[in-house]
Parts: C-alpha cells; sequence; structure tokens
C-alpha cells in the first residue's frame, strides 16, 4: 500500500482507524485465535553488527554474556517444554551477522528438523542469507524466515551501519525465492517519526509475496546501548501502527512482539482488537525478560480468546479486499 493512502488512513482519529482495520482482520482472520510463539537465543552476543538497539552488539557495552551456539538436544528440550505450555512456533535466534556454510549451519539445520517434528511451525533468524542457505532451510522443513527491516529505509542509517537496508531486502529475495515464507516487521521507538513508521510499512505491504507474518516491537531500552534512555512508545501509537499493518498486509499474522511487559493488559488488548493476532510467548525474549506464562493465559482466558497450537495455516481470504 503506496505511502499516501497509509498516511490518509493513519491521520483519521484513532476509532475510525481500528475500525477499519477490526473489519479487516474480520475477513481474513478467526476472531477468537492467537498465535503463541515461543522465542530460544540458540547462540547470544558478541555480534558484529551495530544494531544501536540491540544488547548483543559488541558495539554495546551491556555486560551480557555471550554462548556458543546451543546443542540441538537442548533445543529441542527446550521446544518440548514450550509446546507443552501451549506455544505453537518455536522462533530460534542468533546473534549473527550471517550464517557461514560450516557445521554450525548444519547443527541449525538439525534444530528445525528437530522443532518440525514436534509438530510446532518452525522459524529462526540468523542474519543476512544467501539463496543457497534459504534453499538449505527450507529443505530442513523451516516454516518461515524472520528478518526485520526494522524501520523506514530513509532512517535505517541512523540505527544500523554495518550493513544497508538493501542489504536486508535482498535477504528477504532470497528467502522467498526459496519458497520459505518471510516474517518481517520493525521496531518502534527507535527516535523515527511517523513519516518512517508508514514508510516502514510501505516497503513491508509492497513486498511479493507479502509477509506471512509482521512482527510489531516496541523498543526495549537497553542499559548500555545508544537508546538506553529513549522515551517509552505510547500505547496507542502501538495500536495505530498495528492498525495500519492489519489493513496494508491483511493475510499476515501480526505479532504484538517485544515490550509488552509495560504495557496494560486494556492496552494489549485494544492491540488485539486492532489486528494483532499473535505474541511472543513464554518468559524470556532473546536476552531480555517477557510478560510470565500464566499473566498470557489468564489474559487469554478473560478475552475468550483461545490459542492456535497446531502448525496449520489459518483460514485467510486468498484474494484479499482493499479497504476503499
Ligand atoms: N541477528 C539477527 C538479525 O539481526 O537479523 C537476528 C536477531 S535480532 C535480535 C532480531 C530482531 O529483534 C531485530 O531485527 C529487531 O527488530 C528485534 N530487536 C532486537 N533488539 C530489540 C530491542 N531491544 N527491542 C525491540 N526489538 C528488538
Ligand atoms: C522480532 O521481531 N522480535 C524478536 C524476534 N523477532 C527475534 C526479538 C526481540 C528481542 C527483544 C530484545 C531481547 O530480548 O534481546
Ligand atoms: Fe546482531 Fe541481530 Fe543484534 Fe543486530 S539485531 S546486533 S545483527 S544480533
Amino acid at each position: 500500500m503506496l505511502y499516501q493512502r497509509l498516511r490518509e488512513l493513519y491521520d483519521q482519529p484513532f476509532l475510525d482507524l481500528v475500525s477499519q482495520a477490526r473489519q479487516v482482520h474480520e475477513r481474513h482472520w478467526p476472531t477468537d485465535e492467537i498465535q503463541l510463539c515461543t522465542l530460544l537465543s540458540i547462540k547470544t552476543g558478541a555480534c558484529p553488527e551495530d544494531c544501536k538497539y540491540c544488547s548483543q552488539s559488541v558495539h554495546n557495552e551491556t555486560g551480557i554474556e555471550s554462548t556458543d551456539l546451543m546443542d540441538v538436544e537442548e533445543v529441542r528440550r527446550q521446544a518440548r517444554i514450550a509446546k507443552d505450555a501451549g506455544s505453537g512456533r518455536f522462533c530460534m535466534g542468533a546473534g549473527w551477522r550471517e550464517p557461514r556454510d560450516d557445521a554450525e549451519f548444519e547443527q541449525v539445520l538439525a534444530m528445525v528438523r528437530e522443532v518440525r517434528e514436534l509438530g510446532m511451525e518452525a522459524c529462526v533468524t540468523l542474519g543476512m542469507l544467501n539463496q543457497d542457505q534459504a534453499q538449505r532451510l527450507k529443505d530442513a522443513g523451516l516454516t518461515s524466515y524472520n528478518h526485520n527491516i526494522d524501520t523506514s529505509p530513509e532512517y535505517y542509517d541512523s540505527v544500523i551501519t554495518t550493513r544497508t537496508f538493501e542489504d536486508r531486502i535482498e535477504t528477504l529475495r532470497n528467502v522467498s525465492q526459496a519458497d520459505l515464507k518471510v516474517c518481517s516487521g520493525g521496531i518502534l521507538g527507535l527516535g523515527e517519526s511517523i513519516d518512517d513508521r508508514l514508510r516502514m510499512l510501505e516497503v513491508l505491504s509492497e513486498l511479493d509475496p507479502q509477509p506471512e507474518s509482521v512482527p510489531i516491537n516496541r523498543l526495549v531500552p537497553i542499559e548500555g546501548t545508544p537508546l538506553e534512555g529513549n522515551q517509552p512508545v505510547d500505547a496507542f501509537e502501538m495500536c495505530r501502527i498495528i492498525a495500519l499493518a492489519r489493513i496494508s498486509i491483511p493475510g499476515a499474522r501480526v505479532r504484538l512482539s517485544a515490550g509488552r511487559e509495560d504495557l496494560s493488559e486494556e492496552a494489549q488488548t485494544l492491540c488485539f482488537f486492532a489486528g494483532a493476532n499473535s505474541i511472543f510467548y513464554g518468559e524470556r525474549l532473546l536476552t531480555t525478560g517477557n510478560v510470565t506464562e500464566d499473566r498470557d493465559l489468564s489474559l487469554i482466558e478473560k478475552l475468550g480468546l483461545k490459542a492456535q497450537t497446531d502448525a496449520r495455516e489459518a483460514q485467510r481470504e486468498s484474494d484479499p479486499e482493499p479497504v476503499q
């Protein structure tokens, strides 16, 4: 969807925007269902990239402990625990610029196979990917590859300088060419303008094919990063962007991602109403905490939602109708 149209939608009164997003949501998705995704950091820290928000970059002095790549057995154990706790998707993240074609990549392929064997959706985020690597992940049974564009092309250089926006798009192209689904979204609260947020959604919605899932993260400010003192993103702002993501990418799972810990249950509910139908579930994200499972399950129950626990694709209209 083009910037101008996104701007018009955005400039409406809040409730009008949310109401339109809800209509789109109702046409494309079951309204009582939420996807629960569990994150696991399979290799933490010592990352050469200079992403200004990230605890894992060597350029930031955050004091997190770096780890080697996790054993396949341990990943299997964690995935099993996640499945037993009701999670339907297992997302594994590595603090890499890109994977090398070595034994460690083989190890990641083995992790993907294990997760798929448990009947969960499997997603990995390993940094930049070439076509051959994408194909090997596809062959191992990977459901989706996460690679966020993070922000607008214009603001990108203010956040990351060690690789370009175009590099990110190329990885997404390689992922799609291997017939893998794309999971791509961004972060709010980096110091970007509203225009940047809309441009980010313009780029995401113009991807062909559109992403299968769109994580909208709210910056988790991390001590020792250049963004540690950033102002928290207002819940209504978060909700507006979720509504726009729902309208412009109707067939995607829109994920209310990092930064839920200090959003009230009411604010999260508003985000669900505006089209978010996925969350990160489990007490940890990658290097920071998350809402506890008990609290999430209690909110899900209060709202009469049910977790989508199997690996099927949710029903959606194959031919999305544009919002007038
Ligand atoms: N190294 C890989 C990469 O950057 O593609 C994968 C891991 S990286 C941590 C995955 C995504 O998590 C980032 O693109 C960013 O959108 C999100 N993220 C990282 N740190 C964050 C933070 N402090 N707050 C919110 N989102 C964050
Ligand atoms: C995404 O969009 N958000 C996740 C996942 N994809 C890999 C990561 C959130 C990280 C939050 C900060 C941390 O725990 O280090
Ligand atoms: Fe490395 Fe990914 Fe963190 Fe950037 S976001 S520093 S690439 S782990």
